[in-house]
């Protein structure tokens, strides 16, 4: 997969994508980033990339032309169909589900914003469409546009380990994690459960589902919702409840 980003900072985004599985997907050549900067692309001698914003209000708005130019040169380097994609809190919310339609494309290209904001005419122009984080403010698009392609790259074929792959086709999908425990086996007389020593591969992976299923009802009942459960997975999950003394 091919991937550029526009960003006024180049460095901070080639610095962040050398770390983790973004960085080894990149060492072998199954991801290509390119970091293109519309500074590069301005053409006054202060290489301007930000302008007052008509109408007035506070800050600045990011110029087209560099921008416009920055995006151009990386459209001529990427794939015919790799969309460019502006990150902005006024986007669509990004989930697992957008990162597994990302990963299906030949490219992609990331415009991050800085400043109060980005002139329209150049998302009229340029942006296919747009994707938030959520809704906190953030500084400008690139840690959102390196979240992306994080979540994206870990989706792409050889990228993960078998381990990892494995976990991923697991049936926890569309739950919260389990928890976790490794040695030392009692950390201030808590014990980890019994269970995860009994060497019964069965009934660990049932008490690990259990788990996942009862953190997931407690603190994110909209994801429990989304699946709405079989009357096993029901069963399981007064079973939880019950061992914490609650109630459905
Ligand atoms: C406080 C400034 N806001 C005034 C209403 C507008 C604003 C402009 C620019 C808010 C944030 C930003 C910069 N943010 C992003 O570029 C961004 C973002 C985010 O702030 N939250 C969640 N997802 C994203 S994706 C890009």
């Amino acid at each position: 997969m091919h991937i550029a980003i526009v960003s006024i900072f180049p460095d901070m985004v080639r610095n962040v994508a050398e770390y983790g599985v973004v960085g080894r997907a990149i060492q072998r050549s199954v991801v290509s980033l390119q970091v293109e900067d519309p500074r590069q692309y301005a053409g006054d001698v202060h290489r301007t990339v930000d302008e007052r914003p008509y109408g007035g209000g506070p800050g600045m708005v990011m110029k087209y032309e560099p921008a416009a130019a920055a995006i151009r040169a990386a459209r001529s380097a990427l794939p015919q169909g790799s969309p460019v994609i502006g990150l902005s809190p006024a986007g669509r919310v990004f989930d697992q589900a957008e990162a597994e339609r990302l990963a299906a494309l030949p490219g992609l290209i990331l415009l991050a914003g800085r400043y109060e904001g980005i002139d329209e005419r150049l998302i009229d122009d340029e942006v296919d469409e747009e994707l938030s984080l959520g809704d906190f403010v953030l500084s400008g698009g690139e840690i959102a546009a390196m979240a992306v392609i994080d979540a994206v790259v870990r989706l792409l074929p050889g990228v993960l380990g078998d381990e990892d792959s494995a976990a991923q086709d697991s049936f926890v999908e569309g739950l919260l994690d389990y928890p976790h425990y490794t040695r030392p086996e009692e950390i201030e007389g808590r014990k980890v459960p019994a269970v995860l020593l009994s060497g019964d591969h069965a009934r660990i992976a049932r008490w690990r589902y259990k788990q996942a299923l009862g953190r997931s009802f407690l603190r994110r009942p909209d994801l429990v919702e989304k699946l709405s459960l079989d009357r096993e997975q029901q069963a399981l999950l007064d079973e939880f409840l019950k061992e914490q003394g609650r109630e459905t």
